[in-house]
């Protein structure tokens, strides 16, 4: 059979990927490299240690030898609220090696949200980065007697990892049995996991990564999205793990000068940010140079990109940034733009493999150039949310996904966002429901309601505004409004607290009370 074969995967030469039906997929992605001679090759690179592919493939077998020491068993949950670091390559892996659903988490939540996760998933294990202990702790002890144990990770020995022992066997399962899962927020309601199958990265990574962006055993790719969203995952470990080149980590936030300390150092060839990011790069490239003459292209998701921001990169760096749309429901970009067919300002066309439809709310698809909701279809989608059969049963439908967006296509097919279908907001490319912010604001005492929206920045990107009612015997003021937004930050995942705060009579509602934030946006 003509094609190429990554491990037992074999890829045809019209891209059909064929999975044998007992499988794991860490064969493909972690054991085959050693047998290919990238023993000695950096699979991982951070700013104190390499990581080769030799010592990945052992540290994964120990990780998992060590979880299934705890007494976790094939089906089993391991939520994981880790720092970008070699570890979180190692128990992702060890976990799904063994049979065991790694579930990735947020590491910007609070204690209320874990404590969430900890319970929804009925997980048989906590691993996390001290980092993160003030907020998982106390997600544990609201939890009492049903806390699963919890185990913190500084390095893999944490883990009772022993590198010395016997080679792990990988669990069989099918291509479609369940593989990891990732929580997603909602506009209403907990966040929903979304459960990915054991086929699913080896879809992304071979659609997106190999057939859109060209990713090869050349490439060194660095995501200053982290890899505990969808995107992070993609970028920095499954795209270079699926051929052999190198990921960079790093574990601290993602800053101007952070990004810009590792591109010079680590000279990737692919990177990848969200729209907020490159709008604080760009600011900061007024007055320093930065040499990206390692970056053959760059990749923004989470939210839209303003065509002006791609221009003034291009001006800058002389690399451009090709924006596609993902979500954690189709693992990775499903739209997108490519080197050798790009428009600023569209999310490009479909990936090749994803099938896109644009419907009125009928369910008929909509004349040419007319916008509608966006749908598609494609090999990488969650099988289901976890405990939540109403939610599945309204998003994925007939093979088909539900994506919640509203686009048209312009006159040459290039998919042009126009914005959601429910109120939810993307920050900073990560998701934000103004119900929960305004829960929060209600839970300041000078508060009797609140209404959050998005709002455009000066860069054209969106941040949630408040619009509050006071309750009487309040002063409206700079003063309440830095108390207000103090109140957001300490109890929210920091970034989702309203950057402005307008004081309102009244609030616009419908006849049954339910607030109008539509008619709030400007
Ligand atoms: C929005 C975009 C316009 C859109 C993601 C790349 O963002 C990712 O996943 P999430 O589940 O959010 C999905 C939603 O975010 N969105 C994402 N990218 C764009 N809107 N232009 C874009 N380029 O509303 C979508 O439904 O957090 C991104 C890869 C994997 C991902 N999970």
């Amino acid at each position: 059979m003509a094609g190429r074969m990554i491990g037992n995967v074999t890829i045809g030469d019209d891209g059909t990927i064929t999975i044998p039906a007992s499988f794991n997929v860490a064969v493909p992605f972690i054991d085959r490299h050693v047998a290919e001679g990238r023993g000695g090759k950096a699979a991982i690179r951070t700013t104190g240690e390499t990581v080769t592919y030799a010592q990945l493939a052992q540290r994964v077998d120990a990780t998992g030898r060590a979880l299934l020491a705890l007494g976790l068993k094939p089906g089993d949950r391991v939520l994981m609220v880790v720092k970008d670091c070699p570890a979180f390559f190692h128990l992702f892996w060890g976990a799904i090696k063994a049979g065991i659903v790694p579930v990735p988490l947020n590491t910007l939540l609070r204690a209320a949200d874990y404590a969430y996760m900890i319970d929804d998933s009925g997980c048989r294990l906590v691993a996390y980065s001290p980092e993160f202990a003030t907020e998982v702790e106390p997600a544990l002890a609201q939890l009492g007697a049903k806390a699963p144990p919890a185990l913190k990770v500084t390095d893999d020995a944490s883990i009772g990892a022993d590198a010395t022992g016997p080679a792990l066997a990988p669990h069989p399962a099918k291509p479609t049995d369940d593989c990891f899962w990732l929580y997603s927020s909602g506009s209403t309601g907990r966040p929903k996991g979304a459960v990915h199958r054991q086929r699913d990265m080896v879809v992304t990574s071979e659609l997106y990564g190999v057939r859109t962006l060209g990713v090869t055993e050349a490439d060194i790719c660095y995501s200053a999205a982290k890899l505990f969203f969808a995107y992070g995952q993609g970028n920095a470990m499954t795209f270079p793990l699926w051929v052999g080149g190198t990921a960079v980590l790093d574990p601290a936030r993602p800053t101007p000068d952070s990004t810009f300390a590792n591109i010079e150092a680590f000279r990737p060839t692919l990177y990848f940010g969200v729209p907020t990011l490159y709008a604080a790069q760009l600011a900061a490239l007024e007055t320093r140079a930065v040499d990206f003459s390692s970056v053959r292209a760059c990749v923004s998701a989470g939210e839209a990109l303003p065509s002006d921001i791609f221009r003034r990169w291009q001006d800058r760096t002389g690399t451009i940034i090709l924006d596609g749309i993902g979500s954690t429901e189709m693992l990775h970009i499903f739209l997108g733009n490519r080197l050798d067919d790009h428009r600023p300002g569209t999310s490009g066309r479909a990936v090749p493999g994803y099938v896109a439809e644009i419907r009125d709310p009928d369910g008929s698809t909509v004349k040419p150039g007319d916008s509608g909701r966006l749908w598609m279809k494609g090999e990488s989608a969650a099988a289901y949310y976890w405990n939540k059969p109403e939610k599945t049963a309204e998003t994925m439908v007939g093979g088909w996904l539900d994506t919640g967006d509203t686009y048209r296509q312009d006159e040459d097919g290039y998919f042009i966002y126009e914005g959601r279908s429910d109120d939810m907001l993307k920050v900073g490319g990560i998701w934000c429901s103004p119900v929960e912010i305004e829960g929060c604001l209600i839970g300041h005492p000078a508060v009797l309601e609140s209404a959050v929206v998005g709002r455009a920045d000066a860069d054209g990107l969106v941040k949630p505004q408040a619009f509050i009612v006071l309750k009487p015997g309040n002063d409206a003021g700079a003063k309440l409004t830095d108390a207000l937004m103090a109140h957001c930050k300490k109890t929210l995942a920091p970034y989702k607290y309203p950057r402005w705060v307008e004081y309102v009579g009244e609030l616009p509602k419908t006849a049954t009370g339910k607030i109008q934030r539509f008619k709030l946006r400007t």
